[in-house]
């Protein structure tokens, strides 16, 4: 279901006038759809599109559905470790909507989703996830921390930009005896912003399934996950070696902590990349050929 805005909520929103609103419209600077009634409506997607890219920044993001008691002053898109740091001390503190708050006000600010997962996201959650050894809170706050960070990137997603029907398709999932979930959602999350249709099959997924999945929906690209080294490496490496033969007509990625400890079939469609930064990349040069 397309959420929409009217004029008078996205310029409330962004803190400018109506009358500037409808004029970009006319312009065709901002897309715009009209009612039965002839009313201007803009669809949410399109409204953070528009955002993003005229480098607006919101005056009222609770009108666009992102809210949380604090903003985001003084972090902005472009800012690591600023960012990292201030996502680390709301998630420290549990404080969960103001973590979603940060992660999207940044996505609306223009950061890219592979910098908000390599660089706010990654670093936050490991020093979270370093807690255990000398906090008796360590546990509670770690599995708090990635549900809240899963949450903000399942609301990221609704606000990305439609991909066309006919786009590539990517789909991919976490190894089979993996049992972590936030990157291949992420993974997911930045084929989207690259500009294909993506299918993520989650954590703990079978070669077989893999495979299956690869032949019903003919993907240009799949990517796997590995956060875990898999128990036999040599057995993994069999079942990726069937993957990329099953997969031989599009680009086999694989990445995560425990990728370096499988060997890589010998193919031209298998590469290794390091982060969510190199698959974006990856991914926007495979889209582009796909074309
Ligand atoms: C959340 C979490 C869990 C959750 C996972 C829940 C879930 N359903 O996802 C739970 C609570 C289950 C868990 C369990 C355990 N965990 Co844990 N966990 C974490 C934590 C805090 C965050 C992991 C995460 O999601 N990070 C965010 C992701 C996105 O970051 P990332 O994995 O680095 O991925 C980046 C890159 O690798 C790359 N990438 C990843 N995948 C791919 C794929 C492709 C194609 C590409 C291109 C790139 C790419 O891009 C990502 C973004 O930059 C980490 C801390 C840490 N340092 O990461 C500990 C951590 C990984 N866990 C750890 C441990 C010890 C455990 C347990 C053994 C604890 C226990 N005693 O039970 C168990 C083992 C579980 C298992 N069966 O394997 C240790 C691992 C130590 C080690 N070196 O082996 C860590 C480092 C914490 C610590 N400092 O002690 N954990």
């Amino acid at each position: 279901v397309t959420k929409y805005l009217s004029p008078r909520a996205l310029a409330a929103a962004i803190g400018v006038s109506e009358s500037s609103l409808k004029r970009w419209a006319d312009e065709g600077r901002l897309g715009v759809e009209r009612t039965a009634g002839g009313h201007r409506r803009i669809p949410l997607t399109e409204a953070v599109h528009f955002i993003r890219r005229s480098g607006l920044t919101p005056v009222r993001p609770d009108l666009l559905g992102v809210s949380g008691e604090e903003g985001v002053e003084g972090v902005r898109a472009g800012d690591p470790e600023g960012a990292a740091e201030r996502l680390h001390a709301v998630l420290l503190q549990d404080r969960a909507s103001d973590a979603r708050n940060l992660i999207l006000s940044l996505y609306l600010d223009g950061a890219s989703v592979a910098w908000l997962c390599d660089d706010v996201i990654r670093p936050s959650l490991a020093r979270i996830g370093a807690l255990w050894e000398h906090d008796e809170r360590g546990i509670f706050l770690e599995h708090r921390a990635l549900e809240t960070c899963t949450r903000a990137l399942t609301q990221l997603r609704l606000l990305q930009p439609a991909v066309a029907a006919d786009a590539p398709v990517a789909l991919g999932g976490a190894f089979e005896g993996d049992v972590y979930q936030l990157p291949t959602a992420m993974a997911a999350l930045v084929v989207a912003e690259a500009g294909y249709r993506e299918h993520n099959l989650g954590a703990d997924t079978p070669a077989a399934g893999i495979i299956a999945a690869i032949l019903h929906y003919r993907p240009q690209l799949v990517w796997l996950s590995f956060s875990t080294v898999p128990r036999s490496p040599r057995h993994a490496a069999r079942s990726l070696d069937r993957i990329a033969e099953a997969q031989d007509c599009g680009a086999l990625v694989v990445g995560g902590r425990g990728a370096g400890a499988v060997p890589l079939p010998d193919r031209p469609n298998v590469h290794r990349l390091d982060s969510m930064a190199e698959l974006a990349a990856y991914a926007r040069g495979a889209v582009a050929l796909a074309r």
